[in-house]
């Protein structure tokens, strides 16, 4: 029987896995005492730390909030998994934020220059697990994810910001999406193989640190268009920075907006995986690529959004009771 800890979004969703039996119970990663007593009780083989405030702009808002989840969070488990000489394998959930502002093409030798409270966390975490490797030779596995998506996302990251809102404006529920910066680049890819990845990573001899992404970039604009393209709305763009909107071709209607407030103090305006590494040495690449990852989050939402509208009882059988 294998025992695994997910550490999620500032609390702690463990799973003990024996025959079809699964165990849920739940704590908050901040409690030592709470960590310690599920430590003790699961006696995990491996632990996903992937606690965290994760939403960039939410950590300029609550800086100290979004420090204590992701780098403060991280060191308590280190230190409990070291204090009860536990010797789990531990995957911590890095960011490809932590590159910053650093050049494009980026990997695991490329400098850190964060650009956001969230991202400097996320460093201080990164260190502490190479740390907490070398002095107590503590096993711990660094990935550096660069941004990965599916129709689960949260609703107030981009992707699926943009996804949402196209379906509701298909469906006549909503006038405009309304964005922020329309330029800055990502490396977005298909979730569920970025997690896989993580597995892939605690399965190795030895603790290391990867870099997963696709390889390719584009920017928020390329995914609006894409987007909206795939469901069958032609854009057309005009004006610029603040004045700039995406005009819906067949009927003349400013569907897409640049509003300031949801631009960010500093941003990260390019970033592009090289995950060389991780193919070398996981036997990992991607599989989706950004047309097939646009398409399947904008036909989830368009059913969603379907569903919502004609009737809630689908709705809640095909989402709520999964999440
Ligand atoms: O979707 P985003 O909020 O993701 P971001 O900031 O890249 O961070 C995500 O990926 C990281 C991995 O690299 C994770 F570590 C992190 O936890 C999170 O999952 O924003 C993507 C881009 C940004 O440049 C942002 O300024 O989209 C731009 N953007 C433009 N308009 C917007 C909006 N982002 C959001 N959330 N909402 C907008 O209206």
């Amino acid at each position: 029987m294998r025992r695994s800890s997910t550490f999620n979004t500032g609390r702690i969703d463990h799973l003990i896995e024996g025959g079809h039996d699964f165990d849920f119970r739940r704590g908050d990663l901040n409690d030592t005492n709470c960590l310690v007593s599920v430590l003790n009780e699961v006696q995990p083989d491996e632990i996903y730390n992937l606690a965290a405030q994760s939403h960039v702009k939410v950590s300029f808002e609550t800086p100290v909030y979004s420090f204590e989840t992701a780098a403060v969070g991280a060191l308590k488990l280190f230190d409990a998994v070291r204090c009860l000489g536990a010797g789990a394998r531990i995957y911590q959930a890095c960011s490809s934020e932590m590159f910053g502002a650093a050049p494009a093409p980026q990997n695991e030798g490329t400098p850190f220059l964060p650009r956001s409270p969230y991202a400097a966390a996320k460093i201080a975490a990164y260190h502490l697990a190479v740390n907490y490797r070398d002095a107590y030779g503590m096993w711990i596995a660094n990935g550096i994810l660069f941004n990965h998506e599916s129709p689960r996302r949260g609703e107030t990251f981009v992707t699926r910001k943009i996804t949402r809102a196209l379906a509701r404006i298909k469906l006549g529920i909503q006038d405009r999406l309304v964005l922020g910066n329309l330029y800055s680049r990502r490396d977005w890819g298909y979730a569920p193989e970025y997690v896989r990845a993580m597995w892939l990573m605690l399965q190795q001899e030895a603790p290391n640190d990867f870099v997963i992404a696709t390889g390719q970039s584009h920017s928020v604009k390329e995914f609006v268009e894409a987007a909206f393209e795939y469901a069958g709305m032609r854009l057309e763009w005009e004006g610029e920075g603040l004045r700039e909107r995406g005009i819906e071709r067949s009927s003349g209607r400013s569907v897409v907006e640049v509003d300031a407030r949801y631009m960010r103090p500093t941003e990260v305006e390019f970033l592009l995986g090289d995950a060389g590494k991780a193919r070398r040495k996981l036997g990992w690449t991607h599989r989706t690529d950004f047309e097939e990852l646009v398409a399947k989050m904008v036909d989830a939402d368009v059913r969603r959004e379907s569903m919502l509208l004609h009737g809630t009882r689908a709705y809640n059988e095909q989402w709520r009771t999964h999440i």
